[in-house]
């Protein structure tokens, strides 16, 4: 049995089996990246849900795995050379676990590098873009009531950042063509989020992007996502 005693996360969110990796999470836009590949691939793993309303995530156990206090995490017990790796960072997860298995994403090194480039315009684009459009849209609405720059800055760019997206995907069925990659997974939980968690369908004008609309549906469709989507349970 492997021994994970040396994460301090692992008192406070003990691991029943610890042969399999750990996922510390919540379900939101780059918390379900994770347990959406994870379901894809079929690996074993025990979630663990970390609650914002008790700010679990900037605890001392949680920042142990994450100095950054920010979900979602991992440890893999069975990481490089057989040992044990925690890793934060939902692009670093999901290209370890990509990585760690051969699957969702292509084999070439061409193919590899193309994907990990809409990975990380998800990452350092789509991601921040979008979640600043999010906190001044609904979260900060009040504070800036008099000011609409805020909300006019990043609902421009992420409609920008859209467009590059809706041209990728004409005439595509996954980012990657047709193989469904990492680079779905990180970005499909992220337009969608926009819409459910934000509201923001109609000022982003999501009917001006049918290429993204339809690929979207097609992504959260995948039984894979339909499990992911929920992992962990929120309380
Ligand atoms: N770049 C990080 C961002 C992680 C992140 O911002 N996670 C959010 C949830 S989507 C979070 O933990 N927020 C809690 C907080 O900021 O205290 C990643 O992709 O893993």
């Amino acid at each position: 049995m492997a021994d994970l005693s040396s994460f301090p996360i692992t008192k406070r969110w003990a691991a029943s089996n610890p042969d399999i990796i750990q996922l510390y999470s919540l379900p939101t836009p780059n918390g379900v990246k994770v347990s959406i590949a994870l379901e894809e691939l079929g690996l074993p793993y025990e979630p663990h849900l970390i609650s914002f309303s008790t700010n679990d995530q900037k605890s001392p156990e949680f920042v142990s795995l994450n100095p950054n206090g920010r979900i979602p995490a991992i440890i893999d017990p069975n990481g490089p050379d057989g040992k044990p790796i925690g890793l934060f960072e939902s692009g670093a997860i999901l290209v370890y676990l990509a990585e760690k298995t051969g699957k969702l994403m292509p084999r070439d090194a061409a193919g590899r590098y193309e994907t990990l480039q809409w990975v990380f315009f998800q990452m350092a684009g789509i991601g921040p873009m979008f979640g600043q459009f999010g906190h001044f849209f609904k979260f900060a609405a009040d504070k800036v009531a008099n000011n609409s720059y805020p909300v006019e800055r990043y609902r421009d760019e992420s409609k920008r950042l859209l467009s590059v997206l809706e041209s990728r995907l004409k005439g595509r069925q996954w980012i990657m063509g047709d193989e469904y990659s990492i680079a779905d997974i990180a970005t499909f939980p992220w337009v969608r989020g926009v819409d459910v968690f934000y509201g923001g369908r109609e000022l982003l004008e999501f009917a001006s992007f049918p290429a993204v609309m339809e690929w979207l549906e097609r992504a959260i469709a995948r039984p894979a996502s339909q499990r992911g989507l929920n992992i962990p349970k929120r309380d």
